[in-house]
């Protein structure tokens, strides 16, 4: 159906399916839960969100973080899930140890029923510090083996692995290491960032695949992780194959760079809803 301001409307009878992101609040809206909902927007998915922490935070970079209150977090995740129950959950920014106890508390209902992925977000781009030490403890802990999927880039694959990540076959080696310390994670080595950017995707029992992507040449990068974990838990929500999941999220993402709306000062904003602009009538 058209309408006057040449939107095309939701013709299919069937609910959305919804995810749940539970990720931090960046004002400037590149990365985080309005990001995340974004993503989920333009897979055709209802999103869901809880906040772990609010950022003043710009396309310059990070200026301040602070957490929510954990209680509140819980709450916040039983009462929504309850009514809105998810067909998959993203977790991002998680930033202190009581964060990362009420998500721990908060999973165990859903998990082994939907899948559950991570983008273990530890220091932004602009190089604020966005986890505590006890935090990264308990994750590594109690809270990793609750998890499917985990879409580190190399920084945060050395620090998740203990091994420093410089080359692919480093990010290889860290990954299987990180993927037979708990054998049920599916782990997305993100190169994005990387010269040449290529991700490796190590299945649970081993398996390895590689895929080649092309380098987009922007400022306009704010966000990326978040975009590329959002979108691949939309893709295994509607159904594809782990390859495929991933093969598709970074298709999406590229895109979304190529289509960046060259905003802000600093590391702009990617263009997350460009599969509903492109299904635009003028
Ligand atoms: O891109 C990492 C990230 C995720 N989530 C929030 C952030 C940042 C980086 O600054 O602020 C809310």
């Amino acid at each position: 159906m058209r309408s006057s301001q040449g939107f095309e409307s939701r013709t299919d009878p069937r609910p959305p399916a919804v995810a749940l992101t539970i990720a931090g609040f960046d004002p400037s809206s590149g990365a985080g839960v309005t990001a995340d909902l974004s993503v989920f927007a333009a897979h055709g998915i209802f999103g869901t969100s809880a906040i772990t922490a609010t950022t003043v935070q710009s396309t310059m970079g990070v200026a301040g973080v602070k957490a929510a209150d954990p209680a509140w977090l819980l709450r916040t995740l039983e009462f929504v899930s309850v009514d809105l129950p998810p067909a998959g959950v993203k977790v991002g920014m998680l930033v202190t140890d009581p964060n990362v106890r009420a998500v721990v508390e908060f999973l165990p209902g859903l998990q082994g029923r939907i899948p559950i992925v991570f983008d273990p977000v530890i220091r932004s781009s602009s190089g604020y510090e966005l986890l505590d030490p006890a935090a990264l403890r308990r994750i590594q802990a109690e809270f990793l083996p609750l998890v499917d999927w985990i879409t580190p880039n190399w920084d945060e694959l050395s620090v998740l692995s203990g091994m420093q990540v410089t080359t692919l076959e480093g990010a290889n080696r860290a990954a299987d290491s990180l993927g037979k310390r708990h054998p049920k994670l599916h782990v997305v080595a993100t190169g994005g960032d990387q010269e040449e950017p290529i991700d490796l995707l190590r299945a649970p029992g081993g398996a390895v695949q590689t895929f080649r992507g092309e380098r987009v040449e922007t400022t306009s990068t704010h966000g990326t992780g978040c975009a590329f974990s959002a979108a691949l838990l939309s893709r295994l929500i509607l159904g594809d194959a782990p390859a495929k999941a991933v093969a598709n999220a970074k298709a999406y993402v590229t895109e979304a760079l190529q289509s960046a709306p060259g905003l802000g000062r600093g590391r702009g904003p990617l263009n997350l809803l460009w599969p509903l602009q492109t299904r635009r009538r003028r």
